[in-house]
């Protein structure tokens, strides 16, 4: 039986990827962080499932007595500091945990066990101000936030520790992608669970930023595959994992509200205090690469995704106003 160890199994992607490998037959392990309250809401339907090791990106040997103590086969690094805007407000933590923490991960591996597998948790946030269009593997950094910049470090961490201890360690640059288990503060679910409030009588505006930005807006589930596939090659690499179609804020906006029945116009409110000190303006990824030598390809489209995030957030504030 194959053992992983997952940082960030709270989040949206570590609790869709502790599911994954459950379903593979792995044992399945995850980092989390002391909290004063335990708040595991992603991951309660599967904890008796997975084993949970108290430790932070931030303590070099609680990550070591983790490691040793579990002896996983593979590790996704996917735990970060991972709201850009946050990054200006904190950026000295949001470096310390989302580029340094990965340092912390590779050294331990170096220590521990060099036929560790390493999975790092890299963002298209990394081209910041696209140098090419669409991006792919080669396509210059040129990051727009203290969480890019961090992100960028992580990167080039990993490719290092790679090329320098010949450890299998791959980056997998994944452009956004959203679920029903989506942070609240990220602005597809902010949207979707904002329109169904307003759909609800719960709420009477919703307040965003800018509407003209441009994503390459993916299904979690789908980007969760590509962690694992990247991780059962031969050679460990570097791969871009998108859908290579982009699309506004705006027409998420009017997809969400289309769904409900609702003129977004009469709700939306732009306010200045949500635009960012450096934006990034669009991104798209070129994903031929994962196509052509992992097999890897989206299944889920743009539409799909938001009316299900849509219709999640209905039933569950439906729910909720019940209990
Ligand atoms: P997320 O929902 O924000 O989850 C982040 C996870 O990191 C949480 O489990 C959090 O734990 C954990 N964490 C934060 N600081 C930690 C620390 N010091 N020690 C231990 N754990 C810590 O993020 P996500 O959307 O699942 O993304 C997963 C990873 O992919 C992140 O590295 C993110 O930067 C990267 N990424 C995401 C996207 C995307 O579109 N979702 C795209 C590209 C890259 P708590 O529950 O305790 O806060
Ligand atoms: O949903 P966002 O906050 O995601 P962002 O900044 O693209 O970052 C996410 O994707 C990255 C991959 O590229 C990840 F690495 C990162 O961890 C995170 O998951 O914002 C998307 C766009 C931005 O251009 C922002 O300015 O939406 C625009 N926006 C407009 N109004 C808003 C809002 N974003 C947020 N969060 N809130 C708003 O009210």
């Amino acid at each position: 039986m194959k053992k992983a160890l997952i940082t960030g199994i709270t989040g949206q992607d570590g609790s869709y990827l502790a599911e994954f490998l459950l379903e593979k037959g792995y044992r399945v392990a995850g980092i989390v962080r002391r909290s004063s309250t335990e708040r595991f809401e992603r991951i309660d339907h599967i904890k008796n499932k997975i084993e949970l090791k108290q430790a932070d990106l931030l303590d070099q040997l609680s990550i070591i007595d983790a490691i040793k103590e579990f002896e996983p086969d593979e590790i996704y690094n996917l735990a970060a500091q991972s709201f850009v805007p946050t990054s200006w407000t904190q950026p000295i933590l949001t470096g310390e945990f989302t580029a340094l923490g990965v340092t912390r991960m590779l050294e331990a591996i170096r220590h521990i066990n060099k036929r560790i597998k390493f999975y790092q948790a890299s963002s298209s946030e990394m081209f910041g101000k696209v140098q090419q269009v669409p991006q792919t593997e080669k396509t210059p950094f040129y990051p727009r936030s203290p969480y890019g910049v961090a992100k960028v470090y992580g990167h080039w961490i990993t490719v290092n520790y790679r090329e320098s201890y010949n450890i299998f360690a791959c980056s997998g640059i994944l452009f956004n992608h959203e679920s029903p288990r989506r942070g609240r503060e990220f602005v597809t679910r902010k949207v979707t669970e904002g329109a169904a409030k307003i759909k609800l009588g719960l709420a009477k505006e919703l307040r965003l930023g800018n509407l003209e930005a441009k994503r390459d807006w993916g299904y979690a589930k789908d980007y969760i595959r590509a962690m694992w596939l990247m991780l059962q090659q031969k050679e460990p690499s570097d791969y871009v994992i998108a859908t290579g179609k982009e699309h506004s804020v705006q027409e998420l906006v009017e997809i969400s509200f289309g769904r409900l029945e609702l003129k977004w116009k009469d709700y939306v409110v732009i306010d200045p205090a949500l635009l960012r000190p450096a934006e990034v303006d669009h991104l798209v990824g070129d994903p031929s690469r994962a196509k052509k030598e992992l097999g890897w390809e989206p299944q889920v489209s743009f539409q799909e995704l938001i009316e299900m995030m849509v219709e999640a957030d209905l039933d569950k504030l439906k729910k909720n106003s019940k209990s």
